[in-house]
């Protein structure tokens, strides 16, 4: 990540935006994951946003903490030190660049491959224990609140058994993947009226994403009708959002959310995303209890694998919309 020194011409900055729209999502579904009604608000969430808050999620605040507090001391690290955990892919530091086809955001960032509910051990980075332990922790007790998610979508969706889609991430051999991702301030733009693209607009290719954040605000989603909202940070909560794969899984019914990251002018943002995605070999079509149910329901999508659509996402660009090709 390169720091600015000195205030350079604005035209000479990347990653411009314009000015936000600066809505606060003022409807945003708030979901407590210990009531009895979150199965039917998850699933509501689900189907009008793909988006909701997730609280009394049960990760330890120290668990959050101390994989916060880590992140932290690994980005603040020199440049050289960081660049010996790269290149990002398939897994490690990347700064700036997004993706493998030319798309760049204001950010730097750990890509970490999870295997079961740690780190996989192939993954080296990063080398440091104390890193890897928080790491472990906190994978560990996101993952249980993923499963818990998925179970009260499918109770929310009325279908059978519980771990219908919750099984995916359970499976020997699921994808899932965790991202540590550090917006740094970006001062050169302080009071100038505009601000930079961390993380530009996309949807995500997985089943589901799980977000904890510093509390910095930055993270943005489109309603259905197209507006982009603000989602107003809380460093306690997790956000979950519907991945791509999802949306296929309910033939349509829970939406795949777009989303984004503006940088804060004045304040770094770290955020912890576990992506949970099923086995390559998993063939992603519309549940059967789902299509059995309309009037001679049928499944809007072509047939295909995880691991085809996962070759197929990681051909595109970031704001691409990739489920396009996957329609019937
Ligand atoms: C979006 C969700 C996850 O962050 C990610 C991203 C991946 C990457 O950063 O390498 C992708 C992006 C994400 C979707 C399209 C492709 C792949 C960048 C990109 C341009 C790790 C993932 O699985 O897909």
């Amino acid at each position: 990540m390169v720091v600015l020194a000195s205030t350079p011409a604005v035209d000479h900055i990347p990653l411009l935006r314009s000015p936000d729209p600066g809505d606060y999502f003022a409807g945003m579904p708030v979901v407590d994951l210990s009531s009895p009604g979150a199965p039917k608000a998850i699933a509501d969430a689900c189907e009008r946003f793909g988006f909701f808050k997730l609280v009394n999620h049960g990760v330890p605040v120290d668990t959050m903490e101390r994989l916060e507090s880590e992140a932290v001391r690994f980005f603040s690290q020199s440049q050289a030190e960081k660049d010996r955990s790269g290149p990002a892919y398939p897994f490690g530091y990347g700064s700036k660049r997004i993706g493998l086809n030319g798309d760049m955001g204001w950010l730097e960032y750990l890509l970490l491959a999870v295997n079961s509910a740690s780190l996989s051990g192939a993954c080296p980075v990063p080398a440091c224990a104390v890193f890897r332990a928080a790491l472990n922790e906190y994978i560990a007790a996101v993952r249980k609140v993923a499963v818990r998610v998925m179970e009260a979508m499918a109770e929310g969706l009325g279908i059978a058994p519980l771990d219908a889609l919750s099984a995916m991430v359970t499976a020997e051999g699921s994808d899932q993947v965790f991202r540590v991702n550090h917006y740094p301030p970006c001062h050169a733009l302080q009071g100038l009226g505009c601000s930079a693209t961390g993380f530009g607009e996309h949807t995500d290719p997985q089943l589901v994403s799980l977000l904890r954040s510093n509390g910095t605000s930055g993270l943005q989603i489109a309603l259905q009708d197209g507006q982009w909202v603000s989602v107003p940070s809380d460093r306690d909560a997790l956000f979950v959002n519907v991945g791509d794969s999802l949306q296929v899984l309910t033939n349509g019914r829970f939406k795949s959310v777009k989303h984004r990251v503006v940088a804060n002018s004045l304040k770094s943002r770290v955020s912890l995303i576990y992506f949970g995605g099923p086995p390559l070999a998993q063939r992603i079509a519309p549940l059967p209890q789902l299509l059995g149910r309309g009037e001679g329901e049928q499944s809007a999508y072509k047939d295909f694998t995880w691991s085809e659509y996962k070759k197929a996402a990681y051909k595109s660009r970031l704001g691409d919309n990739r489920l396009a090709q996957f329609l019937k």
